[in-house]
Protein backbone atom coordinates (compact mmCIF):
# COMPACT_ATOMS: atom_id res chain seq x y z
CA UNK A 1 0.00 0.00 0.00
CA UNK A 2 0.95 3.40 -0.43
CA UNK A 3 2.73 5.39 2.20
CA UNK A 4 0.74 7.85 4.11
CA UNK A 5 -2.48 5.98 3.34
CA UNK A 6 -4.68 6.49 6.51
CA UNK A 7 -4.00 10.73 6.45
CA UNK A 8 -4.82 10.51 2.47
CA UNK A 9 -8.29 9.09 2.99
CA UNK A 10 -9.08 11.69 5.41
CA UNK A 11 -7.65 14.68 3.26
CA UNK A 12 -9.23 13.07 0.59
CA UNK A 13 -12.97 14.98 -0.67
CA UNK A 14 -15.68 12.34 -0.14
CA UNK A 15 -19.19 11.87 -1.07
CA UNK A 16 -21.35 10.12 1.35
CA UNK A 17 -24.60 8.72 -0.06
CA UNK A 18 -25.57 6.38 2.57
CA UNK A 19 -25.68 7.58 6.62
CA UNK A 20 -28.39 6.88 8.51
CA UNK A 21 -29.03 9.75 11.38
CA UNK A 22 -29.68 7.81 14.14
CA UNK A 23 -27.23 5.44 13.36
CA UNK A 24 -24.13 7.94 13.16
CA UNK A 25 -24.85 9.18 16.44
CA UNK A 26 -21.17 9.38 18.41
CA UNK A 27 -21.57 6.47 21.17
CA UNK A 28 -20.48 9.29 24.13
CA UNK A 29 -23.58 10.56 23.12
CA UNK A 30 -25.32 7.68 22.56
CA UNK A 31 -24.79 6.61 26.68
CA UNK A 32 -25.31 9.61 27.79
CA UNK A 33 -28.84 9.85 26.44
CA UNK A 34 -29.81 6.65 27.14
CA UNK A 35 -28.86 7.24 30.83
CA UNK A 36 -31.07 9.91 30.98
CA UNK A 37 -33.61 7.45 29.88
CA UNK A 38 -32.59 5.44 32.13
CA UNK A 39 -33.23 7.59 34.88
CA UNK A 40 -36.70 9.10 33.29
CA UNK A 41 -37.49 5.53 33.73
CA UNK A 42 -38.06 5.17 30.00
CA UNK A 43 -35.93 2.32 29.40
CA UNK A 44 -33.99 0.07 31.79
CA UNK A 45 -30.18 1.33 31.05
CA UNK A 46 -28.53 -1.53 31.68
CA UNK A 47 -30.19 -3.87 28.72
CA UNK A 48 -28.61 -1.02 26.50
CA UNK A 49 -25.12 -0.15 27.94
CA UNK A 50 -23.17 -3.66 26.86
CA UNK A 51 -24.92 -3.34 23.53
CA UNK A 52 -23.68 0.51 23.22
CA UNK A 53 -20.17 0.27 24.77
CA UNK A 54 -19.83 -2.79 22.39
CA UNK A 55 -16.95 -3.04 19.50
CA UNK A 56 -18.75 -5.02 16.57
CA UNK A 57 -22.22 -5.29 16.61
CA UNK A 58 -24.09 -8.42 15.39
CA UNK A 59 -27.39 -7.98 13.51
CA UNK A 60 -29.80 -8.51 16.21
CA UNK A 61 -27.56 -6.14 18.55
CA UNK A 62 -28.49 -3.30 15.97
CA UNK A 63 -32.14 -4.05 15.96
CA UNK A 64 -32.00 -3.66 19.27
CA UNK A 65 -29.74 -0.29 19.07
CA UNK A 66 -32.59 0.79 16.27
CA UNK A 67 -35.25 0.54 18.77
CA UNK A 68 -33.38 2.38 21.21
CA UNK A 69 -32.96 5.41 18.39
CA UNK A 70 -36.98 5.14 18.17
CA UNK A 71 -37.14 5.82 22.30
CA UNK A 72 -33.98 8.66 21.95
CA UNK A 73 -35.58 10.63 18.90
CA UNK A 74 -39.22 11.47 20.16
CA UNK A 75 -37.43 14.81 21.93
CA UNK A 76 -36.99 17.90 19.21
CA UNK A 77 -33.88 19.06 20.95
CA UNK A 78 -32.35 15.77 20.76
CA UNK A 79 -32.96 14.97 17.45
CA UNK A 80 -31.74 18.60 16.34
CA UNK A 81 -28.66 18.42 18.41
CA UNK A 82 -27.62 14.86 16.99
CA UNK A 83 -27.79 15.88 13.57
CA UNK A 84 -25.30 19.22 14.56
CA UNK A 85 -23.16 16.26 15.94
CA UNK A 86 -23.14 13.91 13.09
CA UNK A 87 -23.20 16.35 9.96
CA UNK A 88 -20.03 18.09 12.15
CA UNK A 89 -18.49 14.92 12.50
CA UNK A 90 -18.86 14.34 8.14
CA UNK A 91 -17.58 17.65 7.97
CA UNK A 92 -14.41 17.20 9.89
CA UNK A 93 -13.38 14.27 7.71
CA UNK A 94 -13.93 16.10 4.41
CA UNK A 95 -17.03 15.01 3.49
CA UNK A 96 -17.74 17.64 0.83
CA UNK A 97 -21.65 16.19 0.10
CA UNK A 98 -23.76 14.41 2.78
CA UNK A 99 -26.85 12.75 1.73
CA UNK A 100 -28.23 12.04 5.56
CA UNK A 101 -30.95 9.65 5.44
CA UNK A 102 -33.46 9.31 8.05
CA UNK A 103 -36.96 7.90 9.30
CA UNK A 104 -39.55 10.79 10.44
CA UNK A 105 -41.36 9.26 13.37
CA UNK A 106 -44.61 10.44 15.15
CA UNK A 107 -45.34 10.82 18.69
CA UNK A 108 -48.60 12.14 19.94
CA UNK A 109 -47.56 11.95 23.27
CA UNK A 110 -44.67 13.98 23.06
CA UNK A 111 -46.22 16.34 20.10
CA UNK A 112 -43.56 14.97 17.40
CA UNK A 113 -45.31 14.63 13.80
CA UNK A 114 -43.05 13.52 10.94
CA UNK A 115 -43.42 16.99 9.79
CA UNK A 116 -41.84 18.38 13.04
CA UNK A 117 -39.17 15.48 13.06
CA UNK A 118 -37.85 16.65 9.81
CA UNK A 119 -38.17 20.59 10.88
CA UNK A 120 -36.02 19.40 13.83
CA UNK A 121 -33.29 17.86 11.64
CA UNK A 122 -33.31 21.49 9.25
CA UNK A 123 -32.83 23.00 12.28
CA UNK A 124 -29.98 20.86 13.10
CA UNK A 125 -28.31 21.55 10.00
CA UNK A 126 -28.79 25.24 9.97
CA UNK A 127 -26.75 25.91 13.23
CA UNK A 128 -24.01 23.39 12.77
CA UNK A 129 -21.06 24.88 14.30
CA UNK A 130 -17.40 25.63 12.72
CA UNK A 131 -18.89 24.42 9.63
CA UNK A 132 -20.81 26.03 6.74
CA UNK A 133 -23.23 23.43 5.85
CA UNK A 134 -25.13 24.53 2.71
CA UNK A 135 -28.38 22.61 2.74
CA UNK A 136 -30.50 25.36 0.24
CA UNK A 137 -28.77 26.58 -3.23
CA UNK A 138 -30.35 29.97 -1.87
CA UNK A 139 -28.00 30.14 0.16
CA UNK A 140 -25.40 30.13 -2.72
CA UNK A 141 -24.27 32.78 -4.73
CA UNK A 142 -23.86 31.98 -8.24
CA UNK A 143 -20.31 32.80 -8.17
CA UNK A 144 -20.27 30.84 -4.68
CA UNK A 145 -21.95 27.63 -6.75
CA UNK A 146 -19.17 27.40 -8.98
CA UNK A 147 -15.89 28.68 -6.76
CA UNK A 148 -16.49 26.80 -3.87
CA UNK A 149 -13.64 24.95 -1.76
CA UNK A 150 -15.62 22.53 1.11
CA UNK A 151 -12.14 21.50 2.33
CA UNK A 152 -11.71 24.86 4.18
CA UNK A 153 -8.44 23.39 5.71
CA UNK A 154 -6.33 22.84 2.83
CA UNK A 155 -7.33 26.47 1.94
CA UNK A 156 -6.08 27.68 5.44
CA UNK A 157 -9.95 28.73 5.60
CA UNK A 158 -10.92 26.79 9.36
CA UNK A 159 -14.59 26.92 8.07
CA UNK A 160 -15.41 23.85 6.09
CA UNK A 161 -18.09 23.39 3.96
CA UNK A 162 -20.54 20.96 3.31
CA UNK A 163 -23.98 20.33 0.96
CA UNK A 164 -26.05 18.17 2.89
CA UNK A 165 -29.39 17.22 1.60
CA UNK A 166 -31.77 14.93 2.99
CA UNK A 167 -33.65 11.30 2.08
CA UNK A 168 -36.71 10.25 4.04
CA UNK A 169 -36.62 6.87 5.09
CA UNK A 170 -39.37 4.41 5.45
CA UNK A 171 -39.33 1.69 8.17
CA UNK A 172 -39.86 -1.61 6.53
CA UNK A 173 -42.12 -1.74 10.43
CA UNK A 174 -44.89 0.88 8.82
CA UNK A 175 -48.52 0.37 7.06
CA UNK A 176 -48.56 1.47 3.93
CA UNK A 177 -50.67 4.95 5.25
CA UNK A 178 -47.53 6.08 7.44
CA UNK A 179 -45.44 4.93 3.87
CA UNK A 180 -47.50 7.08 1.76
CA UNK A 181 -47.38 10.17 4.62
CA UNK A 182 -43.66 10.09 4.43
CA UNK A 183 -43.47 10.23 0.48
CA UNK A 184 -46.39 13.07 0.57
CA UNK A 185 -43.85 14.79 3.40
CA UNK A 186 -40.79 14.36 0.83
CA UNK A 187 -42.92 16.21 -2.36
CA UNK A 188 -43.83 18.90 0.30
CA UNK A 189 -40.37 19.33 1.68
CA UNK A 190 -38.39 19.49 -1.69
CA UNK A 191 -37.16 23.08 -1.24
CA UNK A 192 -35.97 22.51 1.80
CA UNK A 193 -32.99 20.26 1.39
CA UNK A 194 -35.32 16.51 0.78
CA UNK A 195 -34.36 15.36 -2.47
CA UNK A 196 -35.19 11.64 -1.75
CA UNK A 197 -36.98 8.52 -0.09
CA UNK A 198 -35.01 5.31 1.27
CA UNK A 199 -36.99 2.11 2.06
CA UNK A 200 -34.86 0.47 4.89
CA UNK A 201 -35.46 -1.07 8.85
CA UNK A 202 -34.75 -4.64 10.06
CA UNK A 203 -34.48 -6.31 6.50
CA UNK A 204 -36.21 -9.51 8.25
CA UNK A 205 -39.61 -7.49 9.29
CA UNK A 206 -41.84 -6.71 6.76
CA UNK A 207 -43.49 -7.60 3.29
CA UNK A 208 -42.53 -5.76 -0.12
CA UNK A 209 -46.72 -5.29 -0.81
CA UNK A 210 -46.79 -3.29 1.92
CA UNK A 211 -44.48 -0.21 0.58
CA UNK A 212 -44.66 -0.81 -3.07
CA UNK A 213 -47.52 1.81 -3.11
CA UNK A 214 -45.60 4.63 -1.70
CA UNK A 215 -42.84 3.82 -3.84
CA UNK A 216 -44.98 3.76 -6.97
CA UNK A 217 -46.39 7.25 -5.65
CA UNK A 218 -43.04 8.56 -5.19
CA UNK A 219 -41.95 7.22 -8.41
CA UNK A 220 -45.32 9.14 -10.36
CA UNK A 221 -44.40 12.24 -8.18
CA UNK A 222 -40.61 11.99 -9.46
CA UNK A 223 -39.14 11.38 -6.39
CA UNK A 224 -35.89 9.47 -6.35
CA UNK A 225 -35.37 6.61 -4.58
CA UNK A 226 -33.22 4.29 -2.99
CA UNK A 227 -33.59 0.60 -1.53
CA UNK A 228 -31.94 -1.42 1.13
CA UNK A 229 -31.54 -4.41 -0.86
CA UNK A 230 -30.11 -8.10 0.02
CA UNK A 231 -28.94 -7.62 3.47
CA UNK A 232 -30.45 -11.05 3.80
CA UNK A 233 -31.21 -13.48 1.13
CA UNK A 234 -34.92 -12.65 0.31
CA UNK A 235 -35.02 -13.76 -3.00
CA UNK A 236 -38.42 -12.79 -3.53
CA UNK A 237 -37.94 -9.20 -2.63
CA UNK A 238 -34.68 -9.07 -4.03
CA UNK A 239 -36.05 -9.76 -7.42
CA UNK A 240 -39.01 -7.41 -6.96
CA UNK A 241 -36.56 -4.45 -6.07
CA UNK A 242 -33.77 -4.90 -9.23
CA UNK A 243 -37.63 -5.00 -11.50
CA UNK A 244 -38.98 -1.77 -9.56
CA UNK A 245 -35.59 -0.44 -10.60
CA UNK A 246 -34.72 2.61 -8.10
CA UNK A 247 -32.28 5.40 -8.57
CA UNK A 248 -29.79 3.58 -6.32
CA UNK A 249 -29.60 0.19 -4.28
CA UNK A 250 -28.25 0.27 -0.52
CA UNK A 251 -25.59 -2.70 0.12
CA UNK A 252 -27.08 -5.18 -2.60
CA UNK A 253 -25.31 -8.11 -0.24
CA UNK A 254 -27.03 -11.99 -0.70
CA UNK A 255 -27.59 -11.42 -4.97
CA UNK A 256 -27.29 -14.91 -6.56
CA UNK A 257 -25.36 -14.96 -9.78
CA UNK A 258 -28.65 -14.50 -12.36
CA UNK A 259 -29.67 -11.25 -10.18
CA UNK A 260 -25.93 -9.97 -9.99
CA UNK A 261 -26.23 -10.44 -13.75
CA UNK A 262 -29.16 -8.35 -13.67
CA UNK A 263 -27.69 -5.41 -11.72
CA UNK A 264 -24.89 -5.54 -13.51
CA UNK A 265 -26.90 -4.61 -16.38
CA UNK A 266 -29.37 -2.14 -14.79
CA UNK A 267 -26.00 0.28 -14.11
CA UNK A 268 -28.63 0.84 -11.03
CA UNK A 269 -25.18 3.13 -8.57
CA UNK A 270 -24.77 0.51 -5.43
CA UNK A 271 -24.14 2.43 -1.85
CA UNK A 272 -21.12 0.03 -0.81
CA UNK A 273 -21.00 -0.10 2.82
CA UNK A 274 -18.04 -2.57 3.63
CA UNK A 275 -18.20 -2.81 7.58
CA UNK A 276 -21.63 -2.58 8.29
CA UNK A 277 -21.45 -5.26 5.58
CA UNK A 278 -19.08 -7.73 7.56
CA UNK A 279 -20.79 -6.98 10.86
CA UNK A 280 -24.09 -8.02 10.06
CA UNK A 281 -23.36 -10.93 8.15
CA UNK A 282 -24.28 -9.83 4.69
CA UNK A 283 -20.88 -10.04 3.71
CA UNK A 284 -18.77 -13.22 4.51
CA UNK A 285 -15.67 -10.82 4.90
CA UNK A 286 -13.59 -7.57 4.04
CA UNK A 287 -11.54 -9.84 1.22
CA UNK A 288 -14.71 -11.77 0.15
CA UNK A 289 -17.10 -8.66 -0.16
CA UNK A 290 -18.85 -8.01 -3.35
CA UNK A 291 -17.52 -5.11 -4.05
CA UNK A 292 -14.37 -6.43 -5.77
CA UNK A 293 -16.73 -8.07 -8.29
CA UNK A 294 -18.90 -4.74 -8.82
CA UNK A 295 -15.69 -2.55 -9.03
CA UNK A 296 -14.11 -4.98 -11.48
CA UNK A 297 -16.85 -5.39 -13.73
CA UNK A 298 -16.86 -0.75 -13.16
CA UNK A 299 -20.19 -1.02 -11.88
CA UNK A 300 -21.51 2.41 -10.94
CA UNK A 301 -20.48 2.24 -6.84
CA UNK A 302 -20.10 4.82 -3.62
CA UNK A 303 -18.29 3.77 -0.78
CA UNK A 304 -20.45 4.53 2.19
CA UNK A 305 -20.44 4.37 6.11
CA UNK A 306 -24.07 2.97 6.80
CA UNK A 307 -24.03 3.81 10.32
CA UNK A 308 -20.64 5.11 11.67
CA UNK A 309 -21.68 5.20 15.39
CA UNK A 310 -22.97 2.06 15.48
CA UNK A 311 -20.14 0.22 13.32
CA UNK A 312 -16.99 2.66 15.07
CA UNK A 313 -16.27 3.27 10.98
CA UNK A 314 -15.68 6.62 9.19
CA UNK A 315 -15.97 7.24 5.18
CA UNK A 316 -12.14 7.88 5.28
CA UNK A 317 -11.60 4.43 7.18
CA UNK A 318 -14.17 2.65 4.54
CA UNK A 319 -11.91 4.37 1.98
CA UNK A 320 -8.59 3.04 3.38
CA UNK A 321 -9.72 -0.44 3.98
CA UNK A 322 -10.73 -0.61 0.02
CA UNK A 323 -6.98 0.13 -0.37
CA UNK A 324 -5.58 -2.65 2.28
CA UNK A 325 -8.24 -4.97 1.22
CA UNK A 326 -8.10 -4.90 -2.42
CA UNK A 327 -5.11 -2.91 -3.55
CA UNK A 328 -6.36 0.01 -5.06
CA UNK A 329 -4.16 3.12 -5.50
CA UNK A 330 -4.68 6.37 -4.56
CA UNK A 331 -5.37 7.81 -7.92
CA UNK A 332 -8.37 5.09 -8.00
CA UNK A 333 -10.01 5.88 -4.72
CA UNK A 334 -9.90 9.35 -5.97
CA UNK A 335 -11.96 8.67 -8.94
CA UNK A 336 -13.97 6.22 -6.61
CA UNK A 337 -14.99 9.31 -4.91
CA UNK A 338 -14.80 11.68 -7.16
CA UNK A 339 -17.61 9.30 -9.85
CA UNK A 340 -20.01 9.59 -6.37
CA UNK A 341 -20.79 12.71 -7.27
CA UNK A 342 -22.49 11.74 -10.34
CA UNK A 343 -24.54 9.64 -8.60
CA UNK A 344 -25.65 12.33 -5.48
CA UNK A 345 -29.24 13.28 -6.11
CA UNK A 346 -28.76 16.94 -5.55
CA UNK A 347 -29.08 19.29 -8.32
CA UNK A 348 -27.05 19.68 -11.35
CA UNK A 349 -25.54 23.20 -9.37
CA UNK A 350 -24.60 21.62 -6.36
CA UNK A 351 -22.85 18.63 -8.56
CA UNK A 352 -21.32 20.95 -10.93
CA UNK A 353 -19.77 22.61 -8.10
CA UNK A 354 -18.60 19.27 -6.60
CA UNK A 355 -17.07 18.85 -9.79
CA UNK A 356 -15.06 22.04 -9.01
CA UNK A 357 -14.13 20.26 -5.35
CA UNK A 358 -12.52 17.41 -6.99
CA UNK A 359 -10.71 19.41 -9.68
CA UNK A 360 -9.75 21.74 -7.25
CA UNK A 361 -8.43 18.86 -5.28
CA UNK A 362 -6.61 16.67 -7.92
CA UNK A 363 -5.05 20.37 -9.13
CA UNK A 364 -3.59 20.10 -5.13
CA UNK A 365 -1.80 16.93 -5.64
CA UNK A 366 -4.50 14.90 -3.97
C1 LIG B 1 -31.46 -1.43 7.49
C2 LIG B 1 -30.98 0.37 8.80
C3 LIG B 1 -29.62 -0.01 8.84
O1 LIG B 1 -33.76 6.62 10.41
O2 LIG B 1 -33.76 6.74 12.89
N1 LIG B 1 -31.11 1.47 9.53
N2 LIG B 1 -31.89 -0.33 8.12
N3 LIG B 1 -30.20 -1.86 7.50
C4 LIG B 1 -29.24 -1.19 8.15
N4 LIG B 1 -27.97 -1.67 8.15
C5 LIG B 1 -27.31 -2.12 9.29
N5 LIG B 1 -28.97 0.88 9.59
C6 LIG B 1 -29.89 1.79 10.01
O3 LIG B 1 -31.71 5.95 11.66
C7 LIG B 1 -31.75 4.68 12.24
C8 LIG B 1 -32.66 3.75 11.46
O4 LIG B 1 -32.10 3.50 10.15
C9 LIG B 1 -32.39 2.17 9.75
C10 LIG B 1 -33.18 1.53 10.88
O5 LIG B 1 -34.57 1.68 10.63
C11 LIG B 1 -32.78 2.39 12.08
O6 LIG B 1 -33.76 2.37 13.12
P1 LIG B 1 -32.96 6.96 11.62
O7 LIG B 1 -32.32 8.30 11.58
Amino acid sequence: MEAGMREWCVALPKVELHAHLNGSVRDSTLLELAKQLGDRGDIVFEDFKDVIMKNGRSLPECTKLFDLFHILTTDHDTVTRITKEVVGDFAAENVVYLEIRTTPKNNEAKGMTKRSYVNAVIKGLKTVEDVDAVLFDSNLRPDETLSCTPQGDLDGDTKKKIYVRLLLSIDRRETTLAALDTVNLAMEMKDQGVVGIDLSGNPVVGEWETYLPALEHAKELGIPITIHCGEVPNRKEIQAVLEFCPQRLGHACCLNDEELKKLKSSMIPVEICLTSNVMTGGAPSLELHHFADLYHAKHPLSLCTDDSGLFATSLSNEYYLVASTFGLSKAELFRLAQNAVEFALADDNVKKSLRVVFEHAAGKGL
